[in-house]
């Protein structure tokens, strides 16, 4: 049994690029899904608009200017002692529409400075590929992952990137949290995943497992693609772990909880064994969905299965059965319900460090592949004293509690583990609502949700707190 983590542990810190970049239209930017998107809140959620308007709030456009300020964040990652840093490179800074001939130089060179200086650190930069950053015009003219030749449209995009960096990252991962869309039934993960509006009427479900194969066929194809540029890249998927436990030990609900399981992370089946599982293909044919998948779709998903997995873990779901439901049918907007054995944030969020080890050894149990922590964390408001100083010991506490049980599950129970990301190492625009001051970070940027502070970065408590955390490679918590 090993005494500890192992020396290459990679301890770093995570973002997304359209969430602290900022610079939305500059140097030949094009328009992102996450650049019209307003800033919604707890209760309200972010409004799509048709492209960009005046007049209203667009938290992504400015973020934290991280574009213009990457140099000074990144040497105060180096201060924490960051050994990695996972970010994401905006698809419409490389290609401002999308399905333009040629990539935008500009773009590129921008990425090139920031790994770059992470490099210059020894921080190793971990690269999410798409992450809810489409183009806005493929969603106009495209449809976004509605259409089959989106698929192109990414896989160039990240042959571009990775013929570009291939001396630079070895970390890749293709989708983030490409299994959200499986709750359809709210507006934000569909377009923000695979750049769908829905129409009334439409069936969402259908449309999801259409979208979701294409946009698996593009992985696959670019994970095939990006090992033979360099077969030293390490290429994974990027799952969103939220484990459902069954409400209680009645055998409908544990039967319920299964399903719900199977379908929230059949995404991670195809990306890890490149075929769909059986349940699904009954599933579609029950249903009579005719989705359009060839021969040649199967083909590319076996051949481009992926080295490890990536995933978030910030909470864990519980579910109950329904009287009368044939084959536990899971519907994720509806079905879930509270576990009243947990705690949750200010935003509704219930919080689970024990369901880490527990997702920790899920996966391992059903893949037996490498994991990658490349998100967790504790979205919460902070006060800053009159000295200056914020104590968050919430957010140290959090941490704390799920670095343990990371720790048990690598050092207990054999899990192959390469690093760990906390989500939002500085505070930026949240994903969900577009606020600010849902702050997840070790460093605090000034900057409130109505778009108003300095910019000004300082330390938080939980700096320092993580700095000796790496320093002692998890030994001091
Ligand atoms: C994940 C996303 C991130 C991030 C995080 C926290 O779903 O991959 O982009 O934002 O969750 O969520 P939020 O920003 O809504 O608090």
């Amino acid at each position: 049994m090993a005494k500890g983590l192992s020396e290459k542990f990679l301890w770093g810190g995570a973002v997304a690029a359209h969430q602290l970049e900022g610079a939305w239209n500059v140097d030949g930017k094009g328009v992102s899904v996450a650049d019209v998107m307003t800033v919604g809140g707890v209760d309200r959620p972010r409004e799509i608009t048709k492209g960009v308007m005046a007049q209203k709030n667009y938290p992504n456009h400015e973020a934290i200017d991280f574009y213009h300020r990457y140099q000074s964040d990144i040497a105060l990652f180096a201060e924490m002692g960051f050994k990695c840093f996972r970010t994401s490179i905006a698809w419409s800074r490389i290609f401002p529409n999308g399905d333009d001939l040629e990539p935008n130089e500009v773009g590129l060179k921008f990425y090139d400075d920031l790994f770059d200086e992470c490099l210059k650190y020894n921080i190793e930069p971990i690269i999410t590929l798409s992450h809810f950053e489409m183009p806005f015009a493929l969603v106009e003219k495209y449809g976004g992952f509605r259409n089959r030749q989106t698929i192109d449209f990414f896989v160039k995009f990240a042959e571009v990137c990775f013929k570009r960096y291939q001396n630079k990252v070895k970390y890749w991962m293709t989708f983030n949290e490409i299994n959200n869309q499986a709750n359809y039934n709210e507006d934000f993960a569909p377009f923000t995943n695979s750049g769908i509006i829905y129409e009334t009427g439409e069936n969402r479900e259908a449309i999801m497992y259409q979208a979701a194969h294409y946009e698996l066929v593009a992985s696959a194809r670019a994970v095939k693609i990006g090992h033979q540029i360099n077969p030293d890249f390490e290429i994974g998927c990027m799952i969103a772990m939220c484990p459902i436990y069954p409400a209680t030990c009645h055998p409908k609900d544990i039967l319920m909880a299964q399903r719900a399981m199977a379908s929230r992370y059949y995404f991670a089946d195809v990306h890890v064994h490149g075929h769909y599982p059986t349940w699904l293909l009954n599933y579609w044919a029950r249903k009579d969905y005719q989705l359009d998948i060839t021969e040649q779709d199967l083909a590319e998903l076996e051949a481009g299965t992926v080295d490890y997995i990536g995933f978030s873990y910030y909470m864990s779901f519980a579910i109950a059965h329904q009287e009368n439901q044939a084959n536990f049918e899971y519907d994720e907007s509806r079905a879930l319900i509270r576990n009243e054995f947990l705690e949750a944030s200010d935003w509704g969020w219930q919080i689970d460090p024990e369901g880490l080890r527990y997702a920790l050894n899920w996966f391992t149990d059903m893949y037996h592949l490498p994991l990658f922590i490349v998100e967790n964390g504790f979205g919460a408001y902070d006060t800053v004293e009159k000295d200056g100083s914020i104590n968050d010991d919430y957010r140290i506490d959090y941490l704390k509690a799920h670095i343990s049980e990371m720790k048990k599950a690598v050092i207990e129970d054999g899990v192959d583990l390469i690093g760990y990301t906390p989500w939002g190492c500085i505070d930026l625009v949240s994903a969900g609502t577009g606020e600010m001051d849902k702050r997840y970070g070790f460093i605090y940027v000034d900057k409130n949700n109505a778009g108003e502070g300095t910019l000004e970065r300082s330390k938080k408590k939980s700096f320092d707190w993580y700095q000796a955390v790496i320093a002692t490679n998890g030994e001091q918590l």
